[in-house]
């Protein structure tokens, strides 16, 4: 309808065209037809750059490789895709790197709250050969995974309250708030430590349970909750910055081992280029969704330094719970590279 056009048009921002396509044509190996399942909306930076991918390899294969995106968790939630890789009953998916800590344990370093202060520090992890070692670290699961792009900076909302401190979470006289997460431990022990209620659930049930009351928030990137339609029933935001969180693009390892060598390389080269195009996109989305969701009625409160380091602190059980069971020295590993991006 009208109204429904004139939405999805106001929620994407004057954004980066995608690069020029360039690479040469590659042999014909054949048709093949990629089914890739995202969790986010259309209009997401997720969504914006798998259809770029998929503008790369159509236009590469002259229109032998075709991709169709499927959006809004309709084919299931990351867990459950990732699931479908692994039988081959999917070829692609998008995940958040969180709920993919039970193929790659070491992938919970990213959930380790205020670990990658800045952008520019995390783009340098997911470029390192640590990181690298961790889509390695796939090769025998069933996934082939692929590049890291970003889900980006997860922010706090809910409908209950306004947030500016860790005792507005724990609620003192009137209780905890009741946090949907991802389906991981670390993110869990983060808001029970911040004496909230946490419940995992699958991202498509989301916006219902938060419809129903079920759980009074959630937290995410601001372009996420704007894409995602959650100001509609969340009038509080924090911008808390807590968790980076990386989206891992990857391919069924039945589907990647049926692909010609050509194919592959082809395949490898987008996933690469499109996931440094959502990057671009994400961070563009940032600041205006937030402006956005202002627009749209979501009181969202800024955090001041003191404020975030308040945060901080109280998160400290997190690292003494985790940081052992993640390893040490990979946690060391980290912050070096984030050290040697802000000396930079
Ligand atoms: O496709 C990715 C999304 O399904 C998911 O990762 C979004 O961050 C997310 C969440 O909170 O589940």
């Amino acid at each position: 309808t009208f109204g429904v056009a004139l939405s999805a048009q106001a929620q994407t921002p004057d954004l980066s065209e995608p690069p020029a396509i360039d690479g040469d044509v590659v042999g014909d190996h054949g048709s093949v037809t990629i089914r890739m399942g995202i969790g986010l909306a259309e209009t997401s930076p997720q969504y914006l750059s798998s259809q770029y991918f998929a503008d790369i390899l159509e236009e590469r294969s002259e229109g032998r490789i075709t991709v169709n995106i499927f959006p809004n968790s309709q084919l299931g939630d990351d867990v459950q895709m990732m699931e479908m890789l692994q039988t081959g009953t999917l070829d692609m998916s998008y995940p958040s790197s969180s709920p993919a800590t039970t193929y790659v344990e070491e992938l919970a370093v990213f959930d380790l709250p205020f670990l990658l202060p800045t952008r520019d520090a995390a783009v340098a992890v997911m470029n390192s050969d640590v990181a690298q070692g961790m889509l390695d670290a796939f090769d025998g699961t069933g996934i082939k995974a692929l590049a890291f792009s970003e889900n980006g900076y997860r922010q706090l909302s809910n409908s209950a309250r306004a947030v500016e401190s860790p005792e507005d979470v724990a609620g003192m006289d009137v209780g905890g708030l009741t946090i949907r997460t991802m389906e991981n431990p670390v993110h869990l022990s983060i808001w029970q430590t911040l004496g909230a209620n946490p419940t995992p659930m699958a991202f498509g049930e989301l916006f219902s349970a938060m419809e129903q009351g079920v759980v009074d928030g959630q937290e995410n990137p601001w372009s996420t909750i704007l894409t995602s339609n959650f100001h509609e029933v969340q009038d509080y935001g924090s911008e808390t910055r807590h968790v980076y969180t990386p989206f891992i693009m990857m391919m069924s390892e039945r589907t990647w081992d049926r692909m010609d060598p050509e194919y592959q390389e082809l395949v490898q080269d987008a996933a690469r280029q499109s996931a440094a195009y959502e990057i671009q996109l994400s961070t563009e989305y940032d600041d205006w969704a937030r402006e956005q969701l202002e627009e749209r009625g979501m009181q969202i409160t800024r955090l001041d330094d003191e404020q975030i380091a308040a945060f901080q602190e109280a998160v400290q059980p997190v690292y003494d719970e985790w940081a052992p069971r993640i390893g040490e020295d990979l946690i060391e590993q980290i912050q070096g590279i984030v050290e040697e991006s802000m000396n930079d």
